[in-house]
């Protein structure tokens, strides 16, 4: 280990023991994600809530919106709500400590931003995304591992968590969903093993992917299908892209949610180096989210442009340009990215 890493893995090391600490103090706690729940922030937060509770302290999951329908069996009845002013605000005021898990920024908060800045509690945050932290007392962020899942499973052990199938599910929900199934780069042994002690713990492998990818309703699939034939393909065949306008939005009745799926399968096209999608959301206003396999930094096109993200996914909404005139600017800028290809003979 340089240095520098062994400084940092003692930074991480005392964040964890300051929060184990102020978690075994507190008589209340508020938990939270993003906005929009995945199955890494819902699955942290709801594991330690359950530990959370187990150790007699009033502990739930407060967040700014709903869960996706495919998640919502995560939690039990009393474990999640969704922030609903006055009653919310005095419970998250009043509260001794506040977590937020892989928020990735605390704007993502949405409208738990503001009763959780003027909350009287501890604040922590959990997460393994980087950014400037002007919000939380207590931060425990890495990006050396998979997912918040993964921290949060070391804190949890750290506090001497019985980790039973209650734990086990929601922690493995979160490390499945942020790994892409052990599939994306961030994929370490560390995740293999925790995969490997969920599964001593009760979590049927099986059973957590029917549950989390096997609901899709079928008009989604129909959508899908329909936005497959619609792929087109540039720079001999390295880029992909396709788009969606409101009228073809809601010709199939569709939720823009649904719709940017699509991302999910363009780099498994052979030969596909980058994969843009474009979303008209009014006339003069583009989503656009981005996957690249590798070569190309995606986050420095949606930088560009507002957006962020990852550098292999990122978006961006550009709030002057419609469809039309959004998508050969994006193309253009995404060209200029792309390395020479490497000639043969
Ligand atoms: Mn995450």
């Amino acid at each position: 280990m340089t240095e520098d890493a062994a400084s940092a893995h003692d930074d991480i090391a005392a964040a964890r023991e300051s929060i184990a600490r102020r978690l075994e103090e507190a008589g209340s706690v508020v938990l939270t994600t993003h906005v929009t729940p995945d199955g890494d922030g819902l699955g942290s937060a709801i594991a330690l809530c359950r530990h959370l509770r187990r150790r007699g302290k009033e502990a739930m999951v407060i967040n700014c919106s709903s869960v996706p329908h495919d998640l919502r069996w995560l939690y039990e009845r009393g474990e999640f709500q969704v922030y609903n002013g006055a009653r919310h605000e005095k419970r998250v005021l009043e509260a001794d400590a506040v977590v937020a898990t892989d928020i990735g920024g605390s704007e993502r908060l949405g409208k738990m931003l503001d009763p959780i800045r003027r909350s009287g509690g501890t604040k922590i945050v959990i997460d393994h995304h980087v950014y400037d932290n002007d919000l939380f007392d207590l931060p425990l962020i890495t990006t050396e591992v998979s997912s918040s899942a993964e921290i949060a499973y070391d804190l949890l052990r750290h506090m001497g968590a019985r980790i039973d199938r209650h734990l086990a599910v929601p922690l493995y929900v979160g490390l499945v969903s942020d790994t892409g199934g052990f599939a994306y780069s961030a994929t370490s042994p560390q995740a293999h093993r925790m995969a490997a002690e969920l599964l001593s713990a009760g979590v049927d492998p099986h059973a957590v992917w029917r549950q989390t990818h096997c609901q899709v309703p079928h008009g989604k699939m129909h959508f899908l299908g329909l936005l497959m034939t619609r792929l087109n393909l540039e720079h001999d065949g390295r880029l992909v892209w396709t788009s969606v306008d409101l009228d073809f939005l809601r010709t199939h009745d569709t939720a823009p949610r649904d719709a940017f799926e699509i991302v999910n399968h363009f780099l498994r096209v052979k030969g596909v180096e980058v994969g843009a999608f474009f979303m008209e959301i009014s006339k003069t206003r583009t989503k656009v989210s981005m996957r690249s396999s590798g070569t190309v930094d995606v986050c420095r096109v949606a930088k560009r442009h507002g957006g962020g993200g990852h550098q292999f996914a990122a978006g961006c909404a550009i709030g002057t340009m419609g469809l039309a005139a959004a998508i050969p600017h994006i193309l253009e800028d995404i060209g200029q990215q792309f390395p020479p290809l490497e000639t043969e003979g």
